[in-house]
C-alpha cells in the first residue's frame, strides 16, 4: 500500500517556527520515527520550497508580495479607510495598515522565517499532490490504497488575499487545485475543531470539489461560519456542540461523511486531521480521543482506497497532537502492531513525555465529567437534515 511522507529537515525545522504550533512539527515527526514508521513509507517526497508563481495560483499576488517581502510594491494611499481625510471624523482619516489589509497580525503576526515557512509547507501539500497526480493509472485502478502526508500542511483559513486563524497561505487550496490537473473530483474532508472557511470559499462554486467541515459552532467561536444551512450543494458544514464525544464523532462520521462520499463519487480526497479536537487540547471545546481518528483515517484511506492527501491541521496539546498523528500515520500504513504499542520509545523529546510516564495510549484522559452536548436527537436532527438534502 503505497504511502509517501512529506519530509526535509528544512521543512521540520520551519515549521517548528509557527507561533501558534512552536516546536510541534519536531515532536510529531521524531514520533513517527521512534516507531519505525519511516522505512514503512513507500517513499519520502524530500520538500523543497515552492516557488512564488506557485503561490500565485490561487493567492492574490500583491498579499503573496507582501507576505513574502513585507512590501506590496503598491501606494500606501490606495489602501487608505474612506475617501478622503476629513478631520472631523476622528480616526476615520487612518489609514489601515497593511498588516491589517493582510491579516498579518494578531491571531498571524509576522515571524523571523516566515517567507521560508510558506514557501515549504505549501511546497510539502504541492509536492504531496504530485505524488498522488503521478501515480500510474494501473496503480490508482488497485485495490489498494494510496497516501501522501503532510502534517505540516492544513492551514485551512487563509484567503486569497489574506492570513487569518493561523494561517498564511491555504496550501490546501493549492494541493487540491493540483490534484485536479488529474483527477476530476475532490473530496475535502476537514475534521479540524475549526470550520474550513478558507476552502469552503475558494471551491464553493465549484461542482468539482465538494468540502465537508465538521465543526464547532456557537456564537462568538471562531471563525463565525458554517452553519448548516449552506447556500452551495458543494458545501457541507456539519455544526457540532461542546463536549463531542468519540462516539458522536464516529456516528457524523459514519452517517453523514460517508453517505456525502457516497453521494459525491470522488476520484481523490483531501483530509485537513486536525487535532485540536482532543480532551485535553489547550482549547478544551471537543473531547475525543486518538481512538477516533484513528478509526476514520483508517476508513478514508484503507476502506475508501481513494488517492487520499492527509494534512495537519491545529493541534495545540503539542505531545498529544504528537501521539494522535503518529497512530493516524500507523493506521494509514495498516500496520497491525500499532494496537500492541503501549509506550513512548526512545526518542530526542521522550523525556517530555514524563508527566503521562511516557505512555502513548491516554484515552483515559477524555474529561469524565465533561457532558457530550450533541444528544442523539441532536445528532439525528443532523442526519435527517443532509439526508433530505441529498
Ligand atoms: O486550528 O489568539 O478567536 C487551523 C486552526 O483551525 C480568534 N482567533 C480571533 C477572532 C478574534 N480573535 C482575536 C485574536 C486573538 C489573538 C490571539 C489566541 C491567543 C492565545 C491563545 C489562543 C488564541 C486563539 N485565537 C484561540 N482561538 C483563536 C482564534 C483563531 C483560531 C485559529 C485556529 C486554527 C490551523
Ligand atoms: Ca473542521
Ligand atoms: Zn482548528
Amino acid at each position: 500500500m503505497p504511502v509517501a511522507y512529506a519530509y526535509s529537515e528544512e521543512l521540520i525545522e520551519y515549521a517548528d517556527k509557527l507561533p501558534s504550533n512552536k516546536g510541534r512539527a519536531s515532536r510529531v515527526n521524531a514520533l513517527i520515527e521512534s516507531f519505525g514508521l519511516m522505512d514503512k513509507f513507500d517513499g519520502i517526497i524530500r520538500v523543497k520550497p515552492c516557488t512564488q508563481a506557485d503561490l500565485e495560483k490561487y493567492h492574490d499576488k500583491n498579499f503573496i508580495k507582501f507576505l513574502l517581502t513585507g512590501d506590496d510594491g503598491l501606494d500606501a494611499e490606495s489602501e487608505t479607510e474612506g475617501e478622503e481625510s476629513d478631520e472631523s471624523y476622528e480616526g476615520k482619516d487612518e489609514p489601515v495598515s497593511k498588516e491589517a489589509l493582510y491579516g498579518l497580525h494578531y491571531d498571524c503576526p509576522p515571524f523571523d522565517g516566515l517567507e521560508k515557512y510558506v514557501k515549504l509547507v505549501a511546497g510539502a501539500t504541492l509536492q504531496c499532490a504530485d505524488y498522488l497526480v503521478s501515480l500510474l493509472d494501473t496503480d490508482i485502478a488497485q485495490n489498494t490504497s494510496k497516501v501522501a502526508i503532510n502534517w505540516t500542511g492544513g492551514r485551512h483559513h487563509a484567503k486569497r488575499a489574506a492570513c487569518s486563524g493561523f494561517c498564511y497561505v491555504n496550501d490546501i487550496n493549492l494541493g487540491i487545485q493540483r490534484l485536479r490537473t488529474k483527477f476530476d473530483k475532490v473530496l475535502y474532508v476537514d475534521l479540524d475543531l475549526h470550520h474550513g472557511d478558507g476552502v469552503e470559499t475558494a471551491f464553493a462554486y465549484s461542482d468539482k470539489v465538494k468540502s465537508v467541515s465538521v465543526h464547532r459552532y456557537e456564537r462568538g467561536f471562531f471563525p463565525g461560519t458554517g452553519g448548516m444551512n449552506t447556500t452551495s450543494r458543494s458545501v457541507v458544514n456539519i455544526p457540532t456542540k461542546y463536549g463531542l464525544s468519540d462516539k458522536s464523532f464516529i456516528q457524523i462520521f459514519d452517517t453523514i461523511i460517508v453517505a456525502e462520499k457516497e453521494d459525491f463519487q470522488p476520484d481523490a480526497v483531501v483530509v485537513t486531521t486536525g487535532c485540536d479536537g482532543l480532551a485535553r487540547d489547550e482549547l478544551r471545546e471537543w473531547n475525543l480521543s486518538f481512538s477516533s481518528f484513528e478509526y476514520i483515517i483508517d476508513q478514508i484511506v484503507n476502506s475508501w482506497k481513494l488517492p487520499t492527501l492527509l494534512l495537519g491541521g491545529g493541534g495545540y496539546h503539542t505531545l498529544d497532537t504528537a501521539r494522535c498523528l503518529a497512530i493516524c500515520t500507523a493506521a494509514a500504513l495498516n500496520v497491525p502492531d500499532r494496537k500492541q504499542w503501549v509506550e513512548i520509545p526512545m526518542h530526542d523529546y521522550f523525556n517530555e513525555y514524563v508527566k503521562d510516564n511516557y505512555s502513548l495510549r491516554v484515552e483515559s484522559h477524555v474529561r469524565h465529567n465533561t457532558p457530550d452536548e450533541n444528544s442523539e436527537e441532536y445528532l439525528k436532527k443532523l442526519a435527517d437534515y443532509f439526508e433530505h438534502r441529498r
